[in-house]
């Protein structure tokens, strides 16, 4: 509504299919910010996609997970939802997680945090699969979250950063072992 809202590119300058570029771009309004993490996996997409696609069940690779239930639907369509408790030693308890998009043509997941006990705002992320130049799987993720108050948009984007580089990693080795 104060016309601040600025549009960021996050996989400018990389090969990306079209839907993905479209996927990782996010219209920004002032207080929030975004960034993305790149990862390639030495696997087919459909042994990467089979752990990505488990809304149900995060803990596939999400090491920060202690627990998960669905709460709201099957876990297959968008507006269904989970509820996630978290492992001891981050500054939440719990998250409360909108499935918005499964897109199992195109490997795309999304979903936002609508509710639970931590500090992350409005964090909304979305993870494509597509097939690497060379061999292989790149992942990307890309997420939207309020800055905290208190905080500041770098301390804020490295927290998150952070998180997410760990579970992607995670999902390498994890795909590795199926
Ligand atoms: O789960 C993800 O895909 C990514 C993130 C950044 C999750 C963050 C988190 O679930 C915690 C791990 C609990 C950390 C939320 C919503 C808030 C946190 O503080």
């Amino acid at each position: 509504t104060d016309g601040l809202i600025r549009r960021v590119f996050l996989t400018r300058g990389m090969h990306v299919p079209e839907h993905v570029a479209m996927h990782h771009t996010h219209d920004l309004g002032p207080g929030k910010c975004c960034s993305s993490v790149v990862q390639t996996i030495h696997a087919p997409l459909e042994s990467v996609w089979a752990l990505v696609r488990r809304f149900d069940n995060p803990k596939l690779y999400k090491n920060f997970v202690k627990q998960c239930r669905i709460v709201q639907g099957d876990g297959l369509h968008a507006g269904d939802l989970r509820e996630v408790m978290v492992v001891s030693g981050l500054p939440a308890v719990s998250s409360t997680e909108r499935l918005e998009i499964l897109d199992e043509e195109r490997y795309v997941i999304s979903f936002s945090v609508v509710g639970g006990d931590h500090r992350l705002e409005n964090y909304r992320s979305v993870t494509t699969l597509h097939a690497s130049d060379d061999e292989g799987t790149v992942v990307v993720e890309s997420y939207v979250v309020d800055v905290p108050p208190g905080n500041t948009e770098e301390e804020t984007l490295s927290f998150v950063d952070t998180i997410v580089r760990c579970n992607l990693q995670s999902l390498a080795r994890s795909t590795n072992r199926q």
